[in-house]
This record gives C-alpha cells, structure tokens and sequence, in this order.
C-alpha cells in the first residue's frame, strides 16, 4: 500500500514537472504559482481522460440510455481539489507537490471560481452532474460557456457594487475546445411552405462551439461530459468592409454572436422579457437537441427509438423550446408527422421546477416569441391546440398561449412526460397552486425529487477535520453510501466522540476566524456562536428578520451585559443588480453591523459580519464552521434550500420555518434537534387576507416596536435618518413576507438556540445527531431517484 503510494506520489511529481516544462514552458526556478497550479491541474486532468474516455466507449459499446441535463447554470465553482479528490489523488498531489517546496493549498485557493450561475437551481446543476459521474449514469451537461459568470460583488460605505466577473483571463485547465463540434443556431427570418412543409429561413445565425469538460466521479471510476456552448460569427470578419474603412461595421457580425455568450443573467428575481436572454435559451437548446439527435443517429438508432436511448432534462423552463425545438427537428428536418414528434418529445422530456414566485414565471410575449423564432412559435401554437384536442375537459382559461404570452411552465409541463418539484412540500404547492388543472389532466406526472448535494464536495473537501473523525469512527466509504452516516448515531453517546466532534468543529471556526480577521479586518471570538445566514438576498428569504432580531438581541445586551452567550452573526449574499428592496436589505445590515460591532458595551457579546462576494468557495470556508444554519424563509416561498442541507451535515443545528426541504431535514434530523418556528404555509396564506397583519403583530411585540423606531429615526444612519423610512413604512403597512408575524417567535426560538449553547453536552448530541442523520440529503440519492422515476436509466458502472 505505501509502496503505490509512494510510486503514485513519484509519479504525479514527474508528470508535474513535465507540464510545468513542457505544457507551460517554465523552469521550477522560475514557476510562479500560477504555473504550478497549471502543471499539477493538467497532470490530474491527464489521470481523468482515462477513465472518460472507457465511459464513453462503454456507452457507446453497450448502447445505454443517455441523460441529458439542460441548464441555463453550472455553479460550478473551483475544481482542482475536487478533482483530486475524487481520484483519491489529494494527499499524493499535495505530497508530490511539497517534495518541490509548493504548498498544494496555497495553489487550490488561487483557482478562480467558475461561477456560471446565480445561486440554489445552478449549484444543483453541478452536484447533479457529480452524482451522476460517481453512480455511473451515462450523461452529459449542456450548458452555455459565459465568458463572465456572475457579477463579482463589493460592498462599498455599505452598498453593494457590481463588477464583471472574468473567470477566464487565466488559462482554464479543465476544458477541451472542440472547434469540430459545431452547429448553426438561427434566428428570426420567415417561415414558408415547400410541398406543405415548413421551411424556416433565419436571418441571423451563429455558430455553437462545445467545449467539453470532464466531470470525474467518486474513485475515478467514471466520466462524464459536461459540455458548454460558446457563440462564434459565422462569417469571421467583412475585409471588404474593413478596406472601406468601416471597422466597426466589419467586426459586427462577431460583435453580435459573441454577445450571446457574453454574460450569465444576474437576475434570478424577476422575469424581465429581454431578447438576449429568449437568445441565449434557445442557443443553448438548439444546439444540444443537434448534437444528441446526431449522436443518436450515429449509434445507427432510428429516430422513433430516441426516447429508449436518451432522458432530457430540463432545469427549470430556461431550457423549455427544448420541446418545440425537438419536435421542430424531427418535423422540419427529418420529415416527420407532427402527431408522431411530440410523442417522442414528452416521452423524452423531464421539467423540474425550482420557484412559485409568480414574477420569476418564465412568460414571452408572442410578439417576441414570433421574431426571434418564428416556426417556434408556430409549433408552440399546434402543441397548444394538439394538447386542447387531445383534452376536450380542458378548462378554456387553461393553455399555452393566453394574454399573448407563451407561458413557459405550461409549455413544460405539457411537453414533458414527468414534471418534478424539488421537495415534498414544494411539489405538493407546484399540483394545488401552480398547474392545478394540468395536474388533474395529467394525474401521476407530477412527481417528487427532494433535493440533494454532494457530500464529496460539502463534507469531504470543505470539511476534513469532520471527514477524518468519521472514518476514524465508522471506517471508509461513506462518502459514496451516506446513509452510513448512521452508523454515528452510538457514538452520540460517548464524550469522547462528542468532544472530538467538538474539536473538528472548534478548528473550523478557529480557521474562519482567522480568515475573517485578515479580510474583515475584525477580531472575533472563535467560541461565540457561530450563527450564518448565506444565500441570494431574496426578501421571501428574511434576511431583514435576521438583522430585525440583531437589533433586538443587542438592545438586550445593552440593558444587561455579560449575559448572553456570545455570538457572530455572519451574513453573505448577492441582490439582483436591478432589486432595490434587497440591495437596501444589505445596507441596513452593514449599516447595524457598523453601529454594533462598534460599542463597547456589547462587542464582546455581539458581532456582526458580512464579507463581500460570497460564492462557492467563500461557502467551502462557512459551511463547516457553522454553529447555527439561519432557514428562516417565509413558509411557502423557499421551492427547497440546499444550503440548509450542507450546513445540517457539517454539524450546525437549524433555526427555521417550515419550509421547503427544511421539513424533510426536520424529520430526520429529530424535530428535538431543529430550532423550529413560524408560520405554516397554510397559515401564512391565512394570515395575509388580514389587511392589518403587519400593525397588529408590531403592536404586539414591545422590542419590535422599538427596533423599527430605533431605524426609523436614522439611528443606524446617522448621517441620513430619512435613510430606510420606506423600508420601515413598508413593514408597518404591507410586509407581504410577514416578517412582523414571525418575529416574535423567531426571537424566541433564537432564545432556546442560546440556551442549548450554552449546555454543552446538549449542543454536541444534537450536532453530532444532525450529521448523523444526514444521510437522505446526497445528491446520489436524489439522481437515483430521478434515473427510477423520470429517466428510466441504470448505472453503467
Ligand atoms: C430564475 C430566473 C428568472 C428569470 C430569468 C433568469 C432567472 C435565473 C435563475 C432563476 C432561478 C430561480 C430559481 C431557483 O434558483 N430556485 C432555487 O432552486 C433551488 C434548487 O432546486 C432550491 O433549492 C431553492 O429553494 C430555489 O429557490
């Protein structure tokens, strides 16, 4: 065993070498970290192409049906130690690297995030792939190549600033260009009639070029491809143009294409109709649906056997003309019967649906629709009418098409043979509040798949301290059969394991402090309460509540300090650019944050922290840290959650509603275990019809009533005490998300959370219990879930 390990050690250090000299050029005198963290990503990614390219082959040779999962977002973030770890190459790769006098986590930490998406639907999109590699599931992830992904965040005297994020001025090892990989994706044009054929003739059209990265499973036993499209003019440059002298003009055609790719959308808020992004979805769709009917063909399949050979699933509806431009394919191109197409589409098709929130509802204007892709909309006009005959019961206020808009979900919906919400409760709302009469239609389509995340990423790769005491504990292999983590529960008991447990959790705040002192340039107490909020800023997410009992909680101390157990109220998280209740949600906590963390009365009891741009790395350090996991969402509004997953199975407690997955996360973990509160989505729909909700449950609470007062009068904006007067007028008369209604008990469950803190032994069971209990949460189960129920697909493995 040490002798392989010494070989494969020696091994890696000389492939290292080999690609600092030969890949990159540089001699070890010279490398800079940036050159060895080049060397030892190209020398991990050669270990990859192995096992990727047997995967492919094996698919190919055994004929396995293939999963396609179409996503607007790949939240990818950094992929080195992920890689390495994965290979079971982390501890050689920093071994090999060390007897060269580099320091493998100082290289780790210089990888940019890849960030191509905004939050919860794009980050599953990558535990999905994951999982999907490490159970063997043939797939592919299509997705778009941004050249910025999301906005990098700063906060400035408070505020939330914006800068464009550049993943790629550095060399990106991990991907293959595939310029032979190519389709043309059209645009607008007209539409005419050939021998009663459509024939679409686009007016503008760009090229799709894939570039593939691997995506490598648990082991190193399988690949997969996650596969992005990057725009290319079709036509380079106009020199006849240029020698006019016309150089803008000359450069146009690739100035337009190249804008498709340009820029993830930030907005994850509201819907907004914008051209570029009906663009951008269609530009991804047409070019996967090209290139899995290509692959299909070249398996030597017949095209009315694709459903037997591949699953696609859509994301959300960003990708839903993945119907219409199927059917489109099949019809216009190789000359099938309308009636035989979409058949083939729904058996096919999968939608999963990630929001309620009606003004993030996918809707085009078919004026817009009609432009941009003209046989589309035709096709979205004969599916509506095949769907109305095919169900003459159809309510007439039902459809596709109504108010001159093309719904998207309804498009989803009616062309996919299941559609999926991502929690019990989540999916039971999508049935009785979201597609009620399609759901009655269509009785049994709708299904459930909770959601899920890697736990090689969330506990094995954030979290090694814990990692270590597990296997210590229960032996290997959990990581890939997480409900092993049960096997803990006995050790629950032993005050050896809790104080270890403890200690693993004690050197991960320990290391965050450490962190937050040289970035946020402010001392915290490692043994405080380590309480976190990280996520979109969202107002249905009651980030305001959060820094409202902050307000509150710090009053308290003030009247009796030294009583309270000490506590760091971290907070992180982007607002859409354009959403201004959520940016004024950040500057008031920064604004309370400055105020607090500057009295000397309460400092040693009560701080608070919001460190700029949180992303997937910023989660890495946090998530294991974590003492308290805030999933305090407006029952009803939160589709699932994932970040309440990862902070469960890294030992923090939960202080939440009863909202999406935080219910499932609540009966396994033990309803003894969750700091529970709130209002019911039952309740919180009663409660709204209410005109007065807001005034009463503000008269009701005495330290409610004097926090608002408090930031009405500016107190927390000196210089500007008229600052936040609409924020407070809008909790006193609107407060749609109720945040007045659950004050009072969400103070009050903070309470018990400080009273379980402060009884140790209590605290350690109850986190350890969590962990333990986590099992169900892995994204292996869930794509199990979806290769049973959706896909119809088996491990190749
Ligand atoms: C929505 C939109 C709307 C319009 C255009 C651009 C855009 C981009 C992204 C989104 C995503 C919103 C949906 C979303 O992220 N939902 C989250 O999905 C998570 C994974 O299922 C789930 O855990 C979160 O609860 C849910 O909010």
């Amino acid at each position: 065993m040490l002798d392989t390990n010494s070989a494969s050690v020696a091994a890696l250090r000389a492939d290292i070498v080999r690609h600092l000299t030969f890949t990159m050029g540089k001699d070890a005198a010279h490398a800079s970290a940036y050159d060895w963290r080049m060397a030892l990503s190209f020398a991990l990614r050669d270990r990859i192409v192995e096992p990727w390219f047997a995967a492919t082959r094996r698919t190919w040779e055994t004929g396995a049906k293939r999963v396609y999962y179409l996503s607007m977002e790949f939240l990818v973030g950094r992929m080195l130690e992920d890689a390495a770890i994965n290979l079971g190459l982390r501890d050689a790769a920093s071994e090999a690297l060390a007897g060269l006098g580099v320091d493998f986590s100082e290289l780790v930490g210089e990888e940019p995030d890849a960030a191509l998406g905004n939050g919860g639907l794009g980050r599953l999109a990558a535990c999905y792939m994951e999982s999907m590699a490490t159970l063997g599931c043939p797939g592919y992830g299509y997705g778009i190549r941004y050249e910025h992904g999301l906005f990098r965040q700063s906060i400035e005297g408070g505020e939330q600033r914006e800068q464009a994020e550049t993943w790629l001025t550095q060399r990106h090892p991990w991907e293959f260009e595939r310029p032979e990989s190519a389709y043309l994706v059209g645009f607008r044009g007209e539409v005419t009639r050939l021998a009663g054929r459509a024939v679409w003739t686009p007016s503008e059209t760009v090229r799709a070029e894939a570039h593939d990265t691997p995506v490598i499973g648990w082991g190193g036993r399988w690949a997969n491809t996650l596969r992005l499209w990057s725009a290319k003019p079709t036509t380079l440059f106009d020199l006849a143009r240029f020698n006019h002298g016309d150089y803008a003009a000359a450069a146009e055609p690739e100035t337009l294409a190249r804008t498709l790719s340009r820029v993830l959308y930030p907005d994850d808020t509201t819907f907004q109709g914008k051209e570029l992004r009906l663009k951008q979805e269609y530009f991804l769709v047409s070019s996967a649906l090209q290139d899995i009917l290509r692959r299909h063909l070249a398996g030597g399949f017949a095209l009315v056997d694709l459903p037997a050979h591949a699953a696609i699933q859509m994301n959300d509806t960003h990708p839903a003309l993945a119907g219409p431009e199927l059917i489109r394919l099949l019809v216009d191109v190789h000359g099938m019967e309308f009636a035989a197409a979409i058949e083939i589409a729904v058996a096919c098709l999968g939608y999963t649906n990630h929001t309620l929130l009606p003004e993030a509802l996918e809707r085009w204007a078919t004026y817009l629709m009609g432009s941009v892709l003209p046989r589309h909309m035709q096709i979205i006009e004969e599916i509506d009418a095949w769907h109305a005959t095919r169900h003459p019961t159809r309510p007439h206020y039902v459809g596709i098409v109504k108010h001159h808009e093309v719904r998207m979900g309804d498009l989803a919906f009616v062309t996919s043979h299941r559609v999926n919400g991502v929690s019990k409760l989540h999916t039971e709302l999508v049935k009785t509040s979201l597609f009620p009469e399609l759901d009655a239609l269509h009785p049994g389509r709708v299904v459930n798949v909770t959601n899920g995340v890697t736990p090689r990423r969330w506990l094995r790769m954030a979290n090694p301290a814990l990692s270590g005491l597990i296997t210590r504990s229960i032996g290997p292999g959990w990581e890939a059969d997480l409900d092993r983590l049960a096997a803990l529960q006995p050790f629950v008991e032993d005050a050896g394991f809790r104080a270890d447990f403890a200690a693993a959790k004690r050197a991960n705040k320990s290391a965050l402090a450490a962190w937050i002192g040289a970035t946020q340039g402010l001392t915290v107490n490692p043994d405080a309460i380590f309480d976190v909020q990280v996520k979109r800023v969202h107002e249905y997410k009651r980030q305001l509540l959060n820094i409202l009992q902050c307000i509150a909680h710090w009053q308290r101390l003030r009247d009796a300090p030294g009583s309270a157990v000490p506590r760091l109220r971290i907070f992180g998280g982007k607002a859409a650019p354009g959403y201004h209740a959520a940016k004024e949600i950040i500057r008031l906590i920064n604004d309370v944050a400055l105020v607090i963390n500057a009295d000397p009365k309460t400092r040693d009891a009560l701080q608070i922290v919001y460190p700029e741009n949180y992303n997937v790395s910023m989660a890495e350090r946090l998530v294991p840290a974590a003492d308290l996991s805030e999933q305090i969402s407006t029952a009803g509004k939160e589709a699932s959650g994932t970040g309440n997953m990862k902070f469960a199975l890294n030992g923090a407690l939960t202080i939440g509603t009863l909202d999406g997955a935080n219910v499932e996360i609540r009966d396994e973990v033990g309803t003894e275990n969750f700091f529970l509160f709130g209002l019911t989505a039952t309740e919180v729909a009663e409660r709204r019809r209410d005109p007065e909700h807001a005034r009463r449950a503000i008269l009701a609470s005495q330290p409610l009533q004097d926090v608002l007062q408090m930031i009405a009068e500016g107190r927390f904006s000196p210089g500007e005490p008229g600052r936040y007067h609409g924020l407070v007028h809008n909790i006193w008369n609107s407060d749609y998300f109720l945040v007045a209604s659950d004050f009072a008990a969400y103070d009050a469950a903070q309470a018990q959370v400080e009273a379980a803190f402060a009884e140790p032994d209590r605290w350690w069971r109850m986190a350890a219990l969590n962990t333990a209990r986590m099992g169900y949460f892995s994204s292996d189960r869930a794509i199990r879930d979806y290769m049973t129920g959706i896909w119809g697909t088996v491990s190749a493995l």
